[in-house]
């Protein structure tokens, strides 16, 4: 008998190139030297691979070197490019290999590589965005030119880039939203997309959200699997401080280890980004280091657990 269902392969991707300040890269390389994560590993289903970026580095003005290939608008762009197609290699390997990627930033300009990845190999999944922010910025509305603000407008095709979109409007729903460009909310309301702000994510409310994303999403009854972009800034900053473009209020932490137990087994894998424990000092780092293990290990025993609610590739 197989102890679990699918193992969970943690792809680190130490890359700040999305944005300006430092710290998003060193998160997975904090990760990578747990001795939990290497208990977990011991025990078996849990591997994990380092993506090798072009330049880790944050896209700081000063640094000439990253800033080549600069345009308007989508500041260190060859850079995000280059790193995100490796990315997007890797997360299409891990998914035919059956794992369950937990692809662990690194700034949430990763959701270009990671989804395109991952559309290679289910075009059908729909995308539960759990983020303070839209991520939909083109070069023409970013206000900061950081492209971990853009990912949306990258795969969903509203930036042209060269490679050809592989996310439907259609297919996305928002959890958490609170900070955004005009022109961002404008697309939301055209484009009907759903979103939930944080004051309704509560636990007691799961289930009727479950019933209907599933309404909005399969109004035919043929359910898809889902793809979880989990931006840790999403969720509450008085329970969780350390990462890069804070916004007030949020998501709480029980709702999300709830929405692991509702979503991961109908789920293909998942981002988690933007965590930056250089933001953050003292015991407020030590805690949330302690919440990076407590999700990590839910959405270990969750995936591990839960027979996944649709047929491997
Ligand atoms: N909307 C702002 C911008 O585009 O610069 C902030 C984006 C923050 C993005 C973080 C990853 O979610
Ligand atoms: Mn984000
Ligand atoms: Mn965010
Ligand atoms: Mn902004």
């Amino acid at each position: 008998i197989r102890a679990f269902h699918r193992p969970v392969h943690i792809i680190g991707f130490p890359f700040a190139g999305g944005q300006q300040r430092p710290g998003p890269e060193e998160a997975p390389k904090w990760l990578f030297e747990q001795e939990w994560l290497h208990q977990m590993e011991k025990k078996g289903g849990v591997s994990k691979e380092m993506i090798q970026v072009t330049n880790q580095k944050c896209n700081q003005a000063q640094d000439k070197d990253i800033l080549e290939g600069h345009r308007k608008g989508e500041r260190n762009w060859n850079n995000v490019y280059e790193s995100c197609d490796r990315l997007e290699k890797a997360t299409a390997k891990s998914l035919l290999a059956k794992q369950y990627p937990v692809v662990f930033g690194g700034d949430h300009s990763q959701g270009i590589g990671s989804i395109m990845g991952m559309k290679q190999v289910w075009p059908q999944t729909r995308i539960l965005w759990v983020d303070a922010h839209i991520d939909a910025n083109t070069p023409q509305s970013t206000l900061t030119g950081d492209l971990h603000g853009g990912p949306v407008a990258y795969v969903a095709g509203l930036t042209q880039w060269g490679k050809k979109p592989v996310l439907s409007l259609k297919h996305l729903i928002y959890f958490g939203i609170r900070q955004w460009e005009p022109e961002e909310m404008v697309l939301i309301e055209q484009e009907k997309i759903p979103w939930y702000e944080s004051k309704l994510c509560t636990v007691e409310r799961l289930p009727q959200i479950k019933a209907e994303v599933e309404k909005y999403f399969y109004p035919d009854g043929k359910k898809q699997p889902y793809w979880i972009s989990f931006d840790i800034d999403g969720v509450d900053y008085q329970q969780f401080a350390s990462t890069g473009t804070p916004e007030n209020q949020g998501i709480p932490l029980d709702f999300m280890l709830a929405f692991f137990d509702t979503f991961i087994p109908e789920s293909v894998g998942m981002d988690l980004t933007e965590v930056n424990f250089l933001l953050s000092s003292g015991e407020t780092t030590e805690r949330d280091k302690r919440i990076v293990r407590q999700l990590i290990e839910k959405i270990t025993d969750v995936v591990h657990r839960e027979k996944p609610h649709y047929t491997l590739p």
